[in-house]
């Protein structure tokens, strides 16, 4: 994915919007700017705050329409930070080290750690629809939040949706929320102003911009990028063809794995050791779901026979949280020569670990989490 410094570019339903910055960019603070990447199945929309609001409808006792100045101040307003990633985040690295996939080229870049601030949607459920806090308990149990913005058409359906479990969205712990602020501003058009949903620990898709409605229901989003993208295909599917008959076998995508990642320095370059004989790497990684934060990050240069503790930097106490990734970095001994690989792997608080050199392949490339972090390098 290039990336394109137009930012005035709205995109278009045939060409949306799609960009990464440059990873040592990207690193270079703890809290990403509104620069970071963007994804988007149409085109960025322009609301006016003024003129918008929130349809919440479904399973619900109470159906309503609430406005944005409603959300901020009706509500408690609630501050979470977290990274962001696409699902699809280093598909570039399973398309080349591996075999091809069905899907824009994202390197590693594809994520935000930003601080989001809005009402928690729980509240709003509660206090603006009525939702009851102890009915969840039983028939609740199989519902979904479902989320959609008809703003514009999307590259394979009518509007944008996705939706998540109700548990989680009720869920204190989870801090799903309706951000009408991002980084203590109001949030930019491409990111999603006047409202989007915040969902952390979950892949970005489910994050929907330009929110417009939100439905309890016995189903999941009905809208294409819910139910037929954003799943993990078992590697027998080789095509779209054949994806057809599994798209309702399989569950839809929801937490995102562990993952590290490599900025500094980037696949196919040519770096120098120092004296000692050592190279100075940098990256970010993420947590699985909500079992963040990420405990700890190993790297090698010498295709996993040593490994080294990297130092991790956590981001201000005030923010840190299980939902945000931490940066990196450390001094790894490497030889001389060609087509050199490092590999990084992480670890979060929960356990879960990158277990494996290269991720499972995948039709659509998503969730990928291989440790082989960099290859081709020139060692000089
Ligand atoms: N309305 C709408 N919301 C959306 C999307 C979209 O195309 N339309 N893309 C989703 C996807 S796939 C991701 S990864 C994130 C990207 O958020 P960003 O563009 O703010 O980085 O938004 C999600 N929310
Ligand atoms: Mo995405």
């Amino acid at each position: 994915m290039q990336a394109i410094v137009d930012l005035q570019n709205d995109g278009t339903v045939k060409e949306p919007i799609n960009r990464e910055m440059p990873m040592d960019q990207l690193i270079e603070s703890w809290i990403t700017n509104q620069d970071n990447y963007d994804r988007n199945h149409g085109p960025i929309q322009h609301k006016l705050a003024s003129e918008h609001d929130i349809t919440l409808d479904g399973l619900v006792s109470r159906p309503i329409k609430i406005t944005i100045e409603s959300l901020q101040t009706d509500y408690p307003q609630h501050t979470v930070a977290c990274a962001l990633s696409c699902a699809g985040n280093r598909r570039h690295t399973m398309r080349t080290r591996i075999k091809d996939v069905w899907g824009i080229d994202w390197y590693d870049g594809a994520v935000m750690n930003c601080v989001w601030e809005g009402p928690r949607l729980r509240d709003v459920l509660m206090q603006g629809a009525g939702v009851d806090e102890v009915e969840p308990e039983l028939k609740r149990q199989q519902q979904h939040v479902q989320f959609a913005s008809y703003g514009t058409k999307t590259q394979e359906d009518t509007w944008y949706g996705g939706s998540i479990p109700f548990k989680m969205a009720m869920d204190p712990d989870m801090d799903v929320i309706l951000a009408v602020k991002m980084n203590g501003k109001s949030i930019p058009p491409r990111h999603g102003y006047p409202v989007r949903a915040i969902v952390p620990g979950v892949l970005g898709a489910r994050s929907v911009k330009w929110l417009d409605r939100i439905t309890v229901s016995e189903e999941e989003s009905p809208c294409v990028y819910q139910r037929r993208d954003y799943k993990i295909l078992p590697p027998n599917v080789l095509d779209k063809e054949t994806a057809k008959h599994y798209w309702d076998k399989i569950p839809a995508m929801l937490e995102m794995p562990v993952n590290a990642c490599v900025a500094v320095p980037t696949y196919k370059s040519t770096v120098t050791l120092s004296e000692s004989g050592l190279l100075e790497c940098k990256g970010y990684a993420v947590p699985q779901g909500s079992h963040g934060p990420v405990t700890r990050v190993e790297v090698s240069g010498d295709e996993g026979k040593t490994w080294v503790d990297a130092t991790l930097d956590y981001g201000p106490s005030e923010l840190a949280s299980k939902w945000t990734w931490v940066l990196w970095n450390a001094n790894i001994k490497m030889e001389k020569g060609e087509e050199k690989k490092i590999f990084a792997r992480a670890t979060d608080k929960g356990g879960n670990t990158q277990e494996l050199e290269r991720s499972t392949w995948n039709l659509r490339g998503v969730g990928y989490n291989g440790y082989e972090a960099v290859f081709d390098l020139t060692v000089v």
